[in-house]
């Protein structure tokens, strides 16, 4: 730790202890048993830990302050005490003026230190009497607050002192993201999920630091988001399924309500249309878009690669702009996601001027277009991004080219791989990914003269053909995602399977509160929830 950090965090604490001093009752000693800071079950594994071996019990009494005119830190700083109430059931104020008997305090500050070279980074400093969490940014805060979370333990204390106490270990901790681009794709198009399914997957996946979620929002078996211009996409286009189930779609206002969620979770969204190719929803809905010369009918089948725009038509670019214009101005975040993979039944040359052209319309409305591998081939801004999945020589054209890169590979990020052969749900066009093959890999070096400063991080996407509900989803998802959180959050050296699963194991009763229905895969050894949490609410 710098000085000036070190000095900025003495000023707050002996401000804030004295602020507390003045109201508190006197301090009774208390002998916190012996901690370790560095062997708590943190994923993604911080940067740096270093502890301290003693503890800060969390109780009723301790109160939670943020500095209040840093944008987003008073949220933060709710946002902290209701998981806090959802956890261990206590009611810990934020910012409160009234008189608080208080011995201890967690602190949220926003800091403008130089250290922070990171938006997303983050100082914590525990010590028995105070916890302050220092960050550049309210998201920097945001990814702190889930650290503290993953530290807090399953039960109280209740031999200490009169109140329960949760013993939080002290040491400090210091971390920012290896990788700008941590991300996860689902796939609502071959199969919809609701927007609370989505939600819900928001909410693990915010815990694990996860700071994208890709949307791929059509494809041929449907289309899913309301394009006020172009009416019968959802009233046509979003009313099948694979397997002929009733489909769905999200209005703009839900879509909306979706977006802002996210962003209270720091999470990016990443429309995908996907074209020319993976269009036949939108062509049964307006035939006038369908290159393919057949009449376009529902589809509702895993087959892929037959349909495709008329890359030709004024139409087709009229309505690009339309729906690129209608999505950008409901989306924040800096993406747009055009597709561009497997469009078999394009012509090269119709493929390269098609991409071309979407690539501007992107720009046009503000937003970076991602496109699946493919789309190197095309005219291109260097601000683009590729998606690698499949093909390795269209990454290193990429590069050469200039672009970022996100890497997907199959063989190690498909969630929707199979575990084994076993595995009820999922594919194994790629091969089966077991616990251990999607988290043993290194994407620093998956892709040969692709470097870390080409990549912009790393996305596991969920292709929903054989899944049609939340359990199912979470099946493929999880543990899987986890262990991307890490591979994009760690770094190599902080990266080691038998280490991680162990702290893998110790995730179950996390997930089993969240209601999560993972994978129970047996390389782990999954820890059982020492208490029924109805019990630790009843108390
Ligand atoms: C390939 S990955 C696809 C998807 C399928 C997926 C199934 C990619 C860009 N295209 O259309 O859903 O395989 O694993």
């Amino acid at each position: 730790m710098k000085k000036s950090i070190l000095i900025k965090s003495l000023v707050v604490l002996i401000v804030f202890t004295a602020f507390v001093a003045c109201q508190q009752e006197k301090k009774k000693v208390i002998n916190f048993p012996m901690t370790d800071l560095s062997t708590e079950n943190l994923i993604p594994r911080p940067l740096k830990i270093t502890p301290t071996n003693s503890a800060f019990g969390l109780d009723k009494n301790t109160i939670i302050y943020t500095s209040q005119n840093a944008a987003g830190f008073p949220e933060v700083g709710k946002f902290l005490s209701e998981k806090i109430k959802w956890q261990t059931d206590l009611d810990l104020a934020v910012n409160s003026t009234t008189k608080a008997t208080t011995q201890r305090i967690i602190f949220i500050n926003q800091s403008d230190s130089t250290e922070f070279s990171s938006k997303e980074g983050y100082d914590l400093y525990i010590s028995q009497d105070s916890i302050i969490l220092n960050a550049k940014t309210a998201e920097g805060a945001f990814r702190g607050i889930q650290t503290l979370r993953q530290i807090i333990p399953e039960v109280s204390n209740d031999t200490l002192s009169e109140n329960k106490m949760w013993l939080i270990p002290t040491g400090k901790i210091i971390d920012y993201p290896n990788f700008e681009y941590r991300g996860s794709m689902l796939d609502v198009a071959r199969h919809f999920f609701s927007i609370d399914d989505v939600k819900k997957y928001i909410d693990v996946l915010a815990y694990y630091k996860i700071n994208t979620l890709h949307l791929h929002l059509a494809d041929d078996q449907g289309w899913r988001i309301e394009i006020k211009s172009w009416p019968k996409l959802t009233e046509i286009g979003g009313s099948s399924e694979v397997g002929g189930g009733p489909g769905g779609f999200y209005t703009q206002e839900e879509y909306k309500d979706l977006v802002a969620y996210a962003a209270k979770h720091f999470i990016t969204i990443v429309p995908e249309i996907d074209m020319p190719g993976h269009t036949n929803a939108a062509s049964v809905a307006y035939p006038i878009l369908n290159g393919n010369g057949k009449t376009p009918k529902i589809y509702t089948g895993t087959e892929v690669g037959f349909s495709t725009f008329d890359t030709r038509k004024d139409t087709v670019y009229s309505f690009i702009d339309d729906v690129v214009r209608e999505i950008s101005a409901i989306t924040p975040g800096p993406y747009f996601h055009a597709g561009g993979d497997e469009s078999h039944v394009t012509k090269k040359k119709d493929f390269i001027y098609f991409v071309s052209k979407v690539d501007k319309i992107v720009k046009k409305y503000g937003k970076r277009m991602i496109g699946w591998d493919e789309i190197v081939h095309a005219d291109i801004d260097t601000t683009a991004i590729a998606q690698f999945w499949a093909n390795e020589d269209n990454a290193k054209l990429a590069v050469e080219k200039g672009l970022k890169i996100i890497l997907s590979p199959g063989k190690k990020a498909y969630l929707d791989m199979q575990y084994d052969t076993l595995s009820k749900y999922g594919l194994h066009w790629a091969g089966y990914i077991s616990v251990d093959t999607g988290y043993v890999w290194t994407p620093e070096r998956y892709v040969q003269g692709i470097n870390k400063e080409n990549i912009l991080g790393v996305e596991a996407p969920l292709w929903s053909e054989t899944i049609s509900n939340m359990d199912e989803l979470e099946y493929l998802a999880f543990p899987r995602m986890i262990g991307y959180s890490e591979l994009s959050w760690s770094i190599e050296e902080n990266r080691n399977w038998d280490d991680y699963k162990v702290r893998l194991g110790n995730q179950a009763p996390y997930l089993d509160k969240m209601n999560v229905k993972y994978y129970p895969s047996k390389l782990i050894d999954w820890k059982k929830s020492k208490y029924t949490y109805k019990t630790i609410n009843k108390d």
